[in-house]
């Protein structure tokens, strides 16, 4: 087996984000079929899309603790909502032979942004984790982004060789909106002095949107790992990212470079 390949499933891409819970189920059996023919040792942190944001967003959960709000009832249905997509992922890894666990990050991470504290637990076999509705030290609550524990697992595990992030509807990061965009725009090499117009669905999203995957990235490429992000709902593509093979996608780089 080759080495560590920590991976991205956006939430955009695995599930449809503008209808409350509801899965892509072609998209997530497509991507564990890749995993299954992957050489690497895997760890796949998935994003939370419809099954995660839009409670998230309507009970402010990612503010923590709010007196005149009744958010206990919204905490334990988002934990249950991403626990439910949690096992469409891991279903479709057990039908293609993929041995995997998962790890809620409610039950192991307290705090939000690329900070958490946590042990980060790691299975022998391929490790699931996800964005979660985790606790928090002073806000009793918070959001905790898969884009957070990408980081900290590609940056903090031996022999992680690449992070990849595998992102819905789009290639790449753009230079222009993806609906004003042609494959000219795609930009195949980003940093962070590098502009561009990123799309954030700031009305329904409560994590980063494609500039945290960016940012996150770049902080990853500064521990001299590979990132790079790829549209997920190329299969082929996928893989060869994992691999480490020359792609369509946009490869970060980190601000020193
Ligand atoms: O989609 C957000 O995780 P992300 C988690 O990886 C929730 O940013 C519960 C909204």
């Amino acid at each position: 087996m080759g080495g560590t390949v920590v991976i991205k499933w956006g939430g955009g891409l695995i599930t449809h984000k503008d209808q409350l819970c509801t899965v892509n189920s072609e998209v997530i059996q497509s991507l564990a079929k890749v995993c299954s023919n992957s050489s690497k040792r895997l760890v796949i942190v998935h994003g939370a899309g419809s099954f995660g944001h839009m409670k998230a967003k309507k009970f402010r959960l990612a503010e923590g603790r709010i007196e005149s709000m009744n958010q206990d009832a919204a905490i334990e249905s988002v934990r249950s909502d991403m626990k439910s997509l949690n096992k469409f992922v891991m279903d479709a890894l057990e039908q293609v032979g993929v041995e995997a666990k998962s790890f809620p990050p409610h039950e192991w991470a307290t705090g939000t942004g690329p900070n958490f504290e946590g042990e980060l637990p790691i299975y022998h076999g391929v490790t699931v984790v996800f964005g979660d509705v985790v606790p928090h030290k002073e806000k009793e609550f918070g959001i905790l982004s898969g884009d957070d524990l990408i980081l900290r697992y590609s940056t903090e595990l031996e022999g992680v060789e690449r992070a990849v992030f595998a992102i819905g509807g789009v290639d790449g990061i753009l230079r222009v909106p993806p609906e004003n965009a042609g494959p000219e725009d795609l930009i195949e090499e980003w940093h962070p002095g590098v502009e561009f117009k990123g799309e954030h669905a700031s009305e329904i999203d409560v994590t980063g949107g494609i500039g945290l995957k960016a940012a996150r990235g770049a902080e990853i490429s500064e521990n001299g790992i590979d990132v790079i992000l790829v549209n997920g709902e190329y299969p082929n593509r996928v893989l060869a990212a994992i691999e480490g093979e020359s792609v369509i996608g946009t490869r970060i780089l980190s601000g020193n470079s």
